[in-house]
């Protein structure tokens, strides 16, 4: 009776154990977020296209003398950060789609952000 008992509760526990690591593991893929950073030098992103999946992290870096303004209307993934030379700023992408960046101060200067599910 009693190594019965034991038994079972040494069958709950390592059930219990692998819940948790499945859990663990479900989180962690979950926030499996990439960072990339896209820098601004001489009046242009260091890339004009790039796809990255949703949750994905994109850091803007100022790599210029003069102010920029990263810039986009795009619906539900709308930015507006002015960056003085030096500045550095990170976006989180948490919606699908084609996410069209430009510098508000310079038109020439544009991104194309594909963000996948
Ligand atoms: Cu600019």
């Amino acid at each position: 009776m009693g190594l019965y008992r034991t038994s079972s509760l040494t069958r709950l526990r390592a059930a219990g154990r692998v819940l948790m690591t499945l859990g663990v593991v479900l989180v962690h893929a979950h926030s499996a977020a990439a960072d990339f950073t896209i820098n601004q030098k001489n009046k242009v992103f260091s890339v004009r296209q790039i796809t990255i999946k949703v949750g994905d992290r994109i850091t803007f870096v100022n790599d210029d003398s003069v102010n920029h303004h990263v810039f986009s209307a795009t619906q539900g993934s709308e930015i507006d950060i002015v960056q003085r030379p030096g500045r550095s700023d990170t976006v989180r992408f948490s919606q699908p789609g084609t996410v069209d960046v430009e510098c508000a101060i310079h038109p020439d200067m544009t991104l194309e952000v594909q963000v996948r599910r």
